[in-house]
C-alpha cells in the first residue's frame, strides 16, 4: 500500500511538471544570429542529409532534407494513400493484406536504416506497424515499400524494427503480452488470469542478404511483461540484443499507476547467437499460426500476399544461457547501445538518473552467476554487477539516447523538455538545451550505428504550443534541428512534420542519392497486362469483366474512346506509362470511381478497378501535370444499360462517325 502511494505521488509530481513546467523562459533568445545561414540551402542546391521520419498514426514515413527541414516526400507504408494510389490499385492492394484481411491503416513509430558492418549502407529502411503487428522494408532506390511481413504471437509491435550490424535480423517485440503458451495463441481466457496465462514474445525476422526478403527465423517466448524499445549489440557486444521492459508488475488495469510501482523494471539481454545454435540443434517448437508475407515485384509491378502457417518458438525456461534480465529504473523506454558496443544505456521514463550498463561486466556477472534470483524462470543479473555507473541528476524522464561517435551521448528528457549531452566514460553532463516542447525521441544521423555522422541532433517533439500559426485544436507536429559540432548545442531550426514523429533516422545524402532509380525500363516490364506500345492497346471482354490495356504518353491515352461497357460490368483499366524519362509519371482517374486515382511511374503498369453505377458517358483524365497539354490528356468511356446491343469498341484519333 505504502509503495503504491509513493509511486502515485511521484507520478502526480511528474505529471504536474509536464503540464506546467515545460515552457522554458528563454525561448525568444534561443536562436543565435548565424542559425539561418547554417540551415539555408540555396535554390538548386541539395541538402546534405536525408531524414526519414515516422508518420506515427498516419501510417506513413516522411523524407526531409537536412539541414533545410524541407519535406521531400511522404512514403506510403501501412496506410492507403490516394496521392499515389497505394492500397487502391489492384497491384498494391496485397501489400496491406494480413491474417485479419485488408488492414489499410497502422501506426508507424520507428524507421531503421539497414547496416553493413555496423554502418548505415543506404539500401533499405524498415518501419514497424504498432497496431496490427507488421514490419515493412522500403527500397531506397525506388523509395517504395517493397515488402511487409506480419508478426504473429504479437500485439502492439512496438520494440521494432531494430536491426543487427549486418541486417541479419530485424526484431519485433510485443508491447502487449497476451494469453499464449507453446501451442496456442490468444485463447479465450479471463483477463484477471494475466499472471498465469499472459506471455510476451520477441521475434527475430531474418533478412536475406541480397534480396532483403524477410521471414521469421524464430520467436522467443517470454514472461508477460511489456516490451518497449530495443537495440542490437555491436563490436564486443555483437551477437546480443537488448530490450527495455516495463510493467514487470504484470498489471492489467490502470497501468499508469499499477505499472509504476516498482523501483526497477528490466533491460532484457538476448544472446541471439545462442538462440541460433538452439534453432540449428532443433530445440525450437513449431507452432501453428497465421501471418502474411507481402512482396512487391519491381518487374511485374505487382504485389503478392502469401499466408504462412508455422513459426518456430524457443522457450528460455527450457533453454539456458539465452535470455537474462538486468534491473533498470524505472519504466524504461530507450535501450541504446553506444557506438563502441561496450555500454548499454537504459532510460527510465519516471527516473531521475541514467544507468549505464557495461557489456563486459554483464558477461562477468553471467559467468559468475551473480544473480538476484529469477523472474518467471529467467535469471535476473544483480544491478550493481552489470552497472558501469549512473549519470547523476541529468534531468527528469530520460527517454532515448543517441551518440555522436566522439564519446558523447545525447539523451532526450520528456518531462523536463530538454536534450542533455553527457560524456559516456566520465558519466558527466556537458551541456543541456531546452526543446519546444516535450521531446520524445531524438536522432543523430547514423546515431545508433557504429559510425555516427555527428553534425546534428534532431528533436522530435510531441506538443508544439505557440511555436506555429494556430490551426485549430491541433497544431502541427514538430522537429527541431540543433548543431552539435561545438561544445555547446545550438538550436538552428524548427520544422513541421506529418503525423506523429516518433523516431527518425538520417544519413548522408550521397549514400542514397547516387543510387536513385529514375525510370522503370519498359522492356523489363513483365506485368501480364502491360501494353508496351500503343499498338498493344486494346479492350477485351471476359464475361462481366472488361479489361482495358491502356497506354499513357504525353499527352494522350490510347485508347481514348471506349464504348460497349454495360451496367453490371467491372472495368479494369490496366494503364502502362510508356514514358522513359525521369519525373514524368502520369495519373489516371475516372468519374465516380470509389477507390482512388492511379499514379503510374515511367515504365510501370497499374490497374484501377471501376464498377460503373449508372449509364452515361464518363470522362477519364490524367491527374499528374505532365506537359503543356496535360489538360487535354483525357478521354471518354460510354456505359450502356445491361443487355443493350452496343458493341465493345475502342479507338484513338478517330473522328468520323462509323458507317
Ligand atoms: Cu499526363
Amino acid at each position: 500500500m505504502k509503495q503504491w502511494l509513493i509511486g502515485s505521488l511521484i507520478f502526480v509530481a511528474i505529471l504536474a511538471f509536464a503540464i506546467n513546467g515545460c515552457k522554458p523562459q528563454n525561448m525568444a533568445t534561443a536562436v543565435t544570429g548565424d542559425a539561418a545561414s547554417k540551415v539555408y540551402v540555396a535554390p538548386g542546391k541539395y541538402d546534405e542529409f536525408y531524414n526519414f521520419v515516422s508518420g506515427g498514426f498516419s501510417g506513413q514515413m516522411a523524407v526531409y532534407g537536412l539541414p533545410s527541414g524541407r519535406l521531400l516526400k511522404v512514403l506510403p507504408v501501412f496506410s492507403v494513400n490516394p496521392e499515389s494510389g497505394y492500397g487502391y490499385s489492384e497491384e498494391s492492394k496485397p501489400m496491406l493484406n494480413t491474417s485479419h484481411g485488408f488492414v489499410p491503416w497502422d501506426d508507424l513509430h520507428h524507421p531503421e536504416l539497414s547496416q553493413t558492418n555496423g554502418e548505415v549502407d543506404g539500401r533499405w529502411i524498415f518501419g514497424n506497424a504498432n497496431n496490427t503487428p507488421r514490419i515493412a522494408r522500403l527500397d531506397l532506390k525506388s523509395f517504395k515499400t517493397a515488402e511487409i511481413i506480419e508478426i504473429p504471437n504479437s500485439s502492439g509491435n512496438h520494440s521494432s524494427p531494430f536491426i543487427t550490424e549486418n541486417t541479419e535480423y530485424v526484431i519485433a517485440g510485443t508491447r502487449f503480452s497476451y494469453p499464449m503458451d507453446n501451442k496456442e495463441s490468444n485463447p479465450d481466457v479471463s483477463i484477471d488470469t494475466y499472471k498465469d496465462n499472459f506471455r510476451g514474445t520477441v521475434s527475430f525476422v531474418g533478412v536475406e542478404k541480397e534480396t532483403g526478403h524477410m521471414d521469421i527465423a524464430f520467436q522467443i517466448l517470454l514472461p508477460g511483461v511489456n516490451f518497449d524499445l530495443s537495440h542490437s549489440g555491436k563490436g564486443p557486444s555483437s551477437g546480443w540484443f537488448f530490450f527495455s521492459c516495463y510493467n514487470t508488475e504484470q498489471a492489467y488495469t490502470l497501468l499508469e499507476v499499477n505499472a509504476s510501482q516498482k523501483d526497477k523494471d528490466f533491460i532484457m539481454a538476448v544472446n541471439w547467437k545462442k538462440a541460433e545454435e538452439y534453432v540449428k540443434q532443433g530445440k525450437g517448437k513449431k507452432q501453428k499460426v497465421r501471418y502474411a508475407v507481402n512482396r512487391f515485384d519491381e518487374h511485374t509491378h505487382t504485389a503478392t500476399s502469401t499466408i504462412k502457417e508455422e513459426v518456430l518458438v524457443l522457450d528460455p525456461k527450457e533453454l539456458a544461457d539465452m535470455v537474462y534480465f538486468i534491473p533498470c529504473p524505472k519504466s524504461p523506454h530507450g535501450c541504446d547501445v553506444d557506438p563502441t558496443g561496450q555500454y548499454i544505456i537504459g532510460s527510465g521514463k519516471l527516473a531521475a538518473t541514467i544507468p549505464v550498463f557495461s557489456f563486459a561486466k554483464l558477461q562477468t556477472a553471467i559467468q559468475a552467476k551473480d544473480f538476484d534470483g529469477d523472474f518467471d524462470g529467467i535469471p535476473v543479473v544483480k544491478y550493481e554487477s552489470a552497472l558501469y555507473g549512473e549519470v547523476k541528476k541529468p534531468g527528469l524522464g530520460p527517454l532515448h539516447t543517441e551518440f555522436d561517435g566522439k564519446g558523447n551521448a545525447y539523451t532526450s528528457f520528456f518531462v523536463s523538455s530538454e536534450i542533455v549531452k553527457w560524456n559516456i566514460e566520465k558519466l558527466e553532463v556537458l551541456d543541456r538545451v531546452p526543446t519546444y516542447y516535450s521531446i520524445g525521441h531524438l536522432c543523430v544521423p547514423g546515431g545508433d550505428s557504429q559510425k555516427p555522422f555527428g553534425k546534428y541532433v534532431i528533436a522530435y517533439n510531441k506538443i508544439t504550443k505557440d511555436r506555429y500559426l494556430p490551426t485549430g485544436p491541433e497544431l502541427t507536429q514538430s522537429a527541431q534541428l540543433y548543431d552539435i559540432t561545438g561544445d555547446k548545442m545550438q538550436l538552428l531550426l524548427d520544422f513541421p512534420t506529418i503525423g506523429e514523429p516518433h523516431y527518425a533516422q538520417a544519413c548522408p545524402a550521397d549514400l542514397i542519392a547516387k543510387n536513385s532509380l529514375k525510370i522503370f525500363k519498359i522492356e523489363e516490364n513483365t506485368h501480364p497486362r502491360a501494353a508496351k506500345g500503343e499498338g498493344q492497346a486494346k479492350v477485351e471482354r471476359n464475361g462481366n469483366d472488361v479489361h482495358v490495356y491502356m497506354t499513357s504518353i504525353r499527352s494522350h491515352f490510347a485508347p481514348d474512346n471506349i464504348e460497349g461497357v454495360k451496367l453490371g460490368d467491372n472495368v479494369y483499366f490496366h494503364v502502362t506509362n510508356l514514358e522513359q524519362d525521369w519525373d514524368v509519371p502520369h495519373g489516371f482517374a475516372v468519374k465516380g470511381a470509389n477507390n482512388a486515382e492511379l499514379l503510374i511511374m515511367p515504365g510501370e503498369t497499374q490497374t484501377l478497378k471501376w464498377t460503373p453505377d449508372r449509364v452515361g458517358v464518363f470522362p477519364f483524365y490524367c491527374t499528374d501535370f505532365c506537359s503543356a497539354l496535360h489538360q487535354e490528356m483525357q478521354g471518354y468511356l460510354r456505359v450502356s444499360p445491361a443487355g443493350s446491343k452496343v458493341e465493345l469498341k475502342y479507338s484513338m484519333g478517330k473522328t468520323e462517325k462509323p458507317e
